[in-house]
């Protein structure tokens, strides 16, 4: 346009007015830039010349009127017309001259050629499309590098929804495409063009869609080698290690299960394989260490963990049935002596032989146990009382034959203790807490068996209480003496009387002397009990002498008074404190008392004797005390048990006992009573043997102080005004003494 208006030989065409020469300038110049139409106008509007491209002259005159109306504003002016259904881009411009003197408007065709190369230009795979927006609103697509459908399609698409200068998709003969419409400036008045920049998104996908496949194909691959791996590591991983987990929980829960279903060689193979041997271990080693803790690894037998087990199952179900049962504690005596003597290793095979012998005599219904070094037990399921004894007594026999071991004939004694269930206890600990005791008492037995009693029990809660109260009854009076008369058989009364201990408690009343005499001895109460005697004792002699009534006082001391080295020291202190002299206390110490201790019961004895004090020997004949002993104790009497008395006028093999102890106690020089006369005719036997003091409930029972006074005046045996008087007058034997109590008897008649 620009050599159009600026082209000196056109310029001076246009001034002619000639339209031949216009015509040829402006055919001439079309031909040179290529323009596919070319108009001039008059600058009133006309058009001077006209060249077309098909032959069809533009009609737009109105149009090209404005256009050259802003060219002359502007210097220039464009539009995209439409012409005969071609899109043409104008350029107006001036010919100038210098004053405009023309106007020249050039048509650049817009078809499909002018487009393909407009899209040469362009980045590749971007189409374009020419659009007519008409007066009716309706688009329509001109021109288009696109396939006509395509390009009908979107352009469709754009006719629903109004949108310029976005990037906007689209889908069309199964493509996706992104597109970019523009409007292109056209004139007011006709009908708006738009240029459409598409691009096919397939295309543009497509160089990605091999690689989209691979990917696919490698996805799909993976997949597959994934779940076949999963299945193989499920099949020879996770299914035997889930077998292996779950056999290890069984043997948490202490179930020993093999785990057979595996297979394979391989690593987890060979675990299963260690995990089989484990368990094998694991369960020899839990035998051993179960066996270990429930059985006595010298003798075999089972151990006391085991017995009480067992026992607690013998409990339960005396629960339901009643059942009884009891426990044998056999103890072996001195065992510590044949230990020290043999060694140890012997010792224990005196043990497992023992062991043996015991499991020899047992029936089905003896668990057979060892509690502890030196002590075996014999639960006896149904043992009572009375069929326990005679089980006792069988066990005693099987250690009648010495055991060899080792070349050495070793003589076993046991002492056997019995508690029974439900009577003595019902619960493991008491049972065995009370056949111990018993088992204690047994070494005492001559038969070395003692059922438990709660005589014997010093540690019964019960006789513990007991033993407080005791205490507090010798302070408050409730303990007191009765005295039984001894009566000189040669005299034919009452010389003597034996201080007898006697407890009313306020609660219970009458207590046998022999349950807390025994309780006060294990427990220690006994000393005290022993200074209250003496005390008592010694003060009733002072009011005899002071009342002149002539009676020695015989009191019990018991074993453990013959341990304490002040015994002689305070009875002489309480003689000198109530002025009695030594001659009238008698000290009855039993035969079994001294032998608890011989050496140190000798020892105290002597020292008694030495300082004045006269002794006897109590229940004579019961013990164990040898002629040797007798012959060493400072005794000046012998109480014959009442055992060989009682009965001894009915009795032949009593009255020879009675009489040889008579004649062995006068032998050695010894005075000799007998207890427990019960009838006179006894009475009369003991007179004939000679024996000096007769003691029994045939002269009379043990009495309370008051009652013994009663008894002094009025029995035959008793010691009243006159026989005293004889007494007194024989004892003094001489004839002054003898004269006074004559004068005495005279004066009072
Ligand atoms: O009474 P009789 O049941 O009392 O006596 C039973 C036993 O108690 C007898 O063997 C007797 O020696 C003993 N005994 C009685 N009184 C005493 C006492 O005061 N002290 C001791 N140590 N024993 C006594
Ligand atoms: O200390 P000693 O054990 O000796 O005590 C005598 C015991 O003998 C006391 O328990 C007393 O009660 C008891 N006793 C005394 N005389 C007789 C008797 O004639 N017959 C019986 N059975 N017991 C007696
Ligand atoms: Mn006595």
């Amino acid at each position: 346009a620009d050599i159009y208006s600026t082209d000196y030989g056109f310029r001076s065409a246009v001034t002619t007015d000639d339209p031949a020469t216009i015509m040829s300038a402006l055919e001439n110049l079309s031909s040179r830039v290529g323009a596919s139409r070319a108009m001039i106008f008059s600058t009133d509007y006309d058009v001077l010349a006209e060249i077309t491209d098909d032959g069809k002259k533009a009609a737009q005159k109105a149009i090209f009127q404005k256009l050259i109306d802003t060219a002359d504003d502007e210097g220039e002016s464009y539009s995209f017309i439409k012409i005969s259904g071609n899109v043409y881009q104008f350029t107006i411009v001036p010919v100038l001259a210098p004053i405009p003197v023309a106007w020249v408007a050039i048509g650049d065709k817009l078809d499909q050629q002018a487009l393909i190369e407009l899209k040469e230009t362009l980045p590749d795979g971007i189409d374009i499309t020419l659009i007519e927006k008409e007066k009716d609103g309706n688009l329509t697509s001109l021109q288009t590098t696109l396939e006509k459908q395509i390009a009908a399609d979107i352009t469709d698409q754009y006719a629903l929804v109004e949108s310029r200068g976005e990037i906007d998709l689209h889908e069309a003969l199964d493509d996706h495409y992104m597109a970019l419409r523009s409007e292109l400036p056209s004139s007011i008045g006709e009908n708006p063009i738009s240029i459409l920049l598409s691009y096919s998104l397939d295309a543009a996908y497509s160089p990605y869609k091999p690689l989209a496949y691979i990917l696919l194909t490698l996805a799909v691959l993976g997949l597959v080698s994934l779940i076949i791996g999963s299945m193989t590591v499920a099949k020879t991983v996770s299914k035997p290690l889930e077998l292996l987990a779950r056999a290890a929980h069984l043997i948490q829960i202490g179930r020993y299960e093999k785990v057979t279903a595996i297979k394979q060689k391989d690593e987890i193979g060979q675990l299963a394989d260690h995990f089989n041997q484990m368990i094998i271990g694991i369960q020899d080693r839990e035998e051993k260490i179960l066996y270990q803790a429930e059985h006595d690894l010298d003798t075999g037998l089972p151990n006391r963990n085991n017995v009480d087990k067992y026992l607690q199952i013998l409990l339960n179900n005396q629960v339901d049935t009643g059942q009884m049962f009891s426990v044998l504690q056999i103890s072996i005596d001195s065992f510590d002596e044949v230990r020290n003597t043999l060694g140890y290793d012997t010792a224990r095979e005196l043990l497992k032989k023992i062991g043996i012998r015991l499991l020899q005599k047992a029936n089905s219904n003896n668990f057979v146990a060892r509690l502890s070094t030196a002590n075996f037990c014999v639960v006896f399921e149904g043992g009572n009382s009375i069929n326990s004894f005679s089980l006792a007594r069988e066990i005693m026999a099987v250690f009648v034959d010495p055991f060899m071991v080792r070349n050495f004939t070793i003589d076993t004694n046991v002492s056997i203790g019995i508690a029974c269930s439900p009577e003595h206890a019902q619960t493991a600990d008491l049972l065995f807490q009370r056949a111990g005791i018993a088992t204690l008492h047994a070494k005492d037995d001559i038969n070395r068996i003692c059922l438990y009693d709660k005589k014997i029990d010093a540690y019964d809660a019960d006789r513990l209480s007991l033993m407080g109260d005791f205490r507090k009854s010798l302070e408050e009076g409730d303990v007191k003496f009765y005295y039984q008369p001894k009566v000189n058989l040669k005299l034919g009364y009452i010389t003597h009387v034996e201080a007898l201990v006697r407890w009313i408690h306020p609660e219970r009343g009458f207590i046998p002397p022999d349950d807390f005499i025994t309780m006060a001895e294990q427990t220690g109460h006994i000393h005290h009990l022993t200074l209250w005697g003496l005390d008592t004792a010694i003060a009733q002699c002072r009011d005899w002498i002071a009342e002149n009534i002539d009676l020695k006082m015989a009191i019990n001391l018991s074993a453990r008074d013959l341990s304490n080295r002040k015994l002689p020291e305070i009875i002489i202190k309480l003689l000198e404190k109530y002025g009695v002299p030594r001659t009238r206390l008698v000290l009855e110490v039993t035969e079994n008392a001294i032998m608890q201790d011989p050496e140190l019961a000798l020892g105290v004895l002597n020292d008694l004797y030495q300082h004045g004090l006269l002794l006897s020997i109590d229940d004579y004949g019961t013990g164990y005390s040898s002629m040797s002993y007798l012959k060493k104790l400072p005794v000046k009497e012998l109480k014959i048990d009442k055992s060989f008395v009682m009965d001894l006028a009915n009795n032949k093999e009593d009255e020879i006992i009675v009489r040889s102890t008579i004649d062995l106690g006068h032998n050695l020089g010894l005075k000799v009573t007998a207890e427990g006369v019960e009838d006179e005719e006894s009475m009369e036997i003991l007179r004939q043997l000679g024996c000096d003091l007769a003691q029994g409930f045939f002269i009379s029972k043990p009495l309370p102080i008051a009652d013994l006074y009663e008894f002094l005046e009025n029995s035959p045996y008793g010691l009243n005004e006159e026989k005293r008087s004889i007494h007194k007058a024989k004892k003094a034997d001489s004839p002054g003494a003898m004269i006074k109590s004559i004068e005495r008897r005279l004066s009072k008649n």
